[in-house]
């Protein structure tokens, strides 16, 4: 068994995935090197506080740093496991840009020492723990499967569940080897509620590239349904809503679009691995791409009743909950307005307190004074909200929040 109290992990990227792990383990008992290149996230970090929004992460922080199990730095340390837990975002043509993780990996080859576990979290496209992770360990000089251990273990936590999540979700750990595979489940069994599946490297990959796409491909089908709907005049909410009362249908809700920096990235690492075969994929990922504009279009449209229209935007978030903009399609569209000017802009975003583009307003402004209200984001802040109340308005509700 994994002794917590004598075992050091360095955790690298203090981001949405890196910084719950880190003060998770911390606060179970694992001595915790947390590694950031940005210097305020380190130093917030070291004062107990955080720098994203994520619900109870203050108080796990607060208490991990408090007990002295956490300490951020700009380098790395000497560790007993390290976890990289960098950015995958895309480059170019929907090309995956790995340069963070050659660099997390880079950075930490000369910490390494035998007998370490080194683990990658980070989405990856398939071959990445093998090709470049082992790789450039290997490449430093390290005995790659005979005493330093690497394998893959996706995150798979859900942004506004994460501590839950990093708890309860079952996982799945892939290893260059077997014996990776073996180092690495230990290690996670020991903080982990839900069931640790073993498997190699490259089938967690595509795991964790499976479970984003399966849903940006029911998103997909939801986000069809949606433009069909209108141009039938039938209401898309109501009538998904009756269509999954069928036992065995159980369709996802339209949206603006599909954001965050996962569930409309990951897709792309399928398609620039197999263009010839992931056709449904990369048409659901054009599908969701090209919501955005769709709600645009409807701005417009109503935009041209009106001499000098007030458009009131409610969220810029790329979902509920969250002060997270990264490709965000309501940013997007709210962007297009300005560009546009397809009127005087007013905008509410609940979760973050300024935006260099836009000058925030509280939500009960922007609802009184919008001659077009833009629903964007169902943030819980706007579930009170009712047709009646709202009868001088054109409503564009993106999210069917509005009863
Ligand atoms: N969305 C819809 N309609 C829906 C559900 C979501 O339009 O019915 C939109 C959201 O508004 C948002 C986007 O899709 O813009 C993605 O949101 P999400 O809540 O579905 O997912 P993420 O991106 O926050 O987190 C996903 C999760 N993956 C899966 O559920 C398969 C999470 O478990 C992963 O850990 C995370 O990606 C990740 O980091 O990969």
């Amino acid at each position: 068994m994994v002794n917590r109290v004598n075992q050091k992990i360095c955790v690298v990227g203090l981001g949405y995935i890196g910084l719950p792990t880190a003060s998770l383990l911390g606060t179970k008992g694992f001595t915790v090197h947390g590694v950031d290149v940005t210097q305020s996230v380190v130093d917030t970090i070291n004062q107990g506080q955080i720098h994203i929004v994520e619900p109870d992460l203050d108080i796990l922080v607060k208490s991990a740093v408090g007990s002295g199990n956490l300490r951020a730095g700009l380098e790395p340390e000497e560790a007993d496991v390290f976890i990289l837990a960098v950015p995958t975002p895309f480059k170019g043509e929907h090309q995956p840009d790995l340069s963070y993780i050659e660099d997390a990996t880079n950075r930490i080859a000369p910490y390494v020492k035998p007998g370490n576990l080194v683990i990658l979290e980070s989405t990856s496209p398939v071959g990445t723990t093998d090709n470049i992770v082992a790789k450039i360990l290997a490449d430093a000089g390290h005995k790659v499967g005979e005493d330093v251990f690497v394998a893959h273990c996706p995150e798979r936590v859900l942004p506004g569940r994460i501590l839950t999540e990093l708890v309860e979700n079952d996982r799945i750990v892939g290893g260059i080897d077997e014996k990776s595979t073996a180092k690495a489940v230990e290690f996670y069994l020991s903080f982990v509620r839900g069931e640790v599946l073993s498997t190699n490297a490259r089938t967690a990959e595509l795991a964790k590239l499976t479970e984003n796409a399966f849903r940006d491909v029911n998103i997909a089908f939801a986000n069809e349904l949606s433009l069909i709907c209108d141009q039938q005049g039938i209401n898309v909410w109501e009538m998904i809503q009756l269509a999954n009362r069928h036992p065995r249908v159980d369709i996802l809700q339209p949206g603006p679009g599909v954001g965050g920096h996962c569930i409309a990235v990951d897709p792309w690492f399928i398609v620039a691995a197999a263009p010839q075969q992931a056709n449904l994929i990369r048409m659901a990922r054009t599908v969701n791409d090209n919501k955005p504009d769709w709600v645009v279009e409807k701005v417009r449209a109503s935009a041209r009743k009106f001499k000098h229209p007030v458009i009131g935007c409610l969220g810029l978030a790329f979902k509920a909950d969250v002060d997270d903009l990264r490709g965000s399609p309501a940013l997007h569209i709210v962007r297009q307005i300005q560009q546009e000017q397809l009127g005087e802009l007013i905008v509410a975003e609940p979760n973050i307190s300024s935006h260099d583009e836009f000058e925030l307003q509280s939500y009960q402004d922007v609802i009184n004074n919008a001659d077009i209200l833009l629903l964007l984001v169902d943030h819980k802040q706007f579930h009170g909200l009712k047709a009646s109340d709202l009868k001088e308005v054109v409503l564009i509700d993106t999210r069917g929040l509005i009863k």
